[in-house]
């Protein structure tokens, strides 16, 4: 990462919970390499909020390998910005205690994303779940960050990281900068091609529900096929053809073309054209990520070299906001 000083700070993370969805990709990550000239970005593998659900060890350290790939595929460039792997940096852990000390059990209580999973997995409402978004606020604050880009759905975790950063400043002094959020405008919530009122997830159990990114071309066509849509037949943006509107902003998203001209495009023609047409455009664009994952996968030392040399950049920038954080809540130095 270039030491530019005047340049803002973007943080953001991803859950190595599986292959990146279509939805990860229009959501966040796709926005995250065109960011790294404009800003000074640091993004993470967050395998410590991967463990609030139970996880196959074997997998999940094969999946942050994964995701790590993904996120460089997918065009984050580690010479430009600084990528890690979260477990790697103590800092977040001991971030995260000090602001769980400054955050409500009560908010926390209201956090949708809690109540969802709690309810996915009843067996297993373990504390790292609930405490969850006090990690991601740690993630956060410890770089200072200005800007976070995320889907939609992480827009309260981000509300729940200004109120802590602006409760710990007020109570302790100026320390943390209150994030905002950078929700992309179109896309910011892609939905599943299987009940368009449901969010695309990474961990749904209908594989036809997701694309994902690394779907062969005439997997991602054939589920584009299959997708839910209304029994209409006009390809029209609008609330009551959820189907056809997510099917829209998808195909916006990679073309570049408005709805008016998708509309113009597909005028009289049925869904069957347009689900290839959508089909074909998002395998298309998807074939460089591809691509690149393979080669990167193919070369594991390359890898760590990368994110070794991310997570002692990123040591040495959250190591100075701890031990501010640290002195101002009363610690003794240690040193
Ligand atoms: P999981 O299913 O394991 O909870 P997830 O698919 O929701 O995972 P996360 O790792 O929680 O993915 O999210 C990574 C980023 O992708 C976040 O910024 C999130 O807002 C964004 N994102 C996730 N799903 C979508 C979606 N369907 N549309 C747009 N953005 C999304
Ligand atoms: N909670 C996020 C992942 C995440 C994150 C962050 C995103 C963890 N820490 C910091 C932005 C900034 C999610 O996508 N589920």
């Amino acid at each position: 990462m270039s030491e530019q000083e005047n340049k803002k700070i973007i943080f953001s993370g991803i859950q190595p919970t599986g292959t990146f969805t279509l939805g990860n990709y229009i959501g966040a990550v796709s926005h995250w390499g065109k960011l790294q000239d404009e800003y000074n970005c640091i993004y993470s593998i967050v395998d410590m909020h991967a463990i609030t659900v139970r996880q196959d060890p074997v997998k999940l350290r094969q999946h942050t390998l994964e995701a790590y790939a993904l996120i460089m595929a997918c065009g984050v460039d580690p010479k430009k910005s600084i990528a890690f792997i979260q477990s790697h940096v103590r800092t977040h852990a001991e971030l995260n205690w000090i602001l769980a000390c400054s955050t409500q059990f009560g908010e926390l209580s209201r956090m949708t994303q809690f109540k969802d999973k709690s309810a996915k997995h009843p067996d297993d409402i373990n504390a790292g779940l609930f405490t969850y978004p006090v990690l991601m606020a740690a993630d956060i604050l410890a770089y200072k960050a200005d800007l976070v880009p995320v889907g939609v759905d992480q827009k309260q975790h981000l509300e729940l990281a200004r109120n802590v950063a602006q409760r710990f400043n007020s109570k302790y002094g100026e320390l943390f900068t209150v994030p905002d959020a950078y929700i992309p405008k179109v896309g910011a919530k892609v939905m599943s091609l299987q009940d368009p009122e449901k969010k695309m997830s990474k961990s749904d159990e209908n594989p036809n529900a997701c694309i994902y990114i690394l779907d062969e071309p005439d997997v991602i066509i054939r589920k584009f096929k299959r997708a839910v849509t209304d029994s209409d037949s006009v390809v029209r943006y609008a609330e009551d053809k959820p189907g056809i509107s997510n099917l829209m902003s998808i195909y916006s998203v990679i073309t570049g073309k408005d709805y008016a001209s998708i509309e113009r495009e597909f005028d009289g023609k049925g869904y069957g054209d347009f689900k290839l047409a959508v089909g074909e455009a998002v395998a298309d664009h998807l074939k460089p990520v591809r691509d690149e994952f393979a080669r990167l996968m193919a070369d594991k030392a390359y890898l760590k070299e990368c994110y070794t040399a991310g997570a002692q950049a990123a040591l040495n920038i959250s190591r100075k906001t701890v031990a501010k954080a640290y002195r101002k809540v009363g610690f003794v130095d240690s040193m």
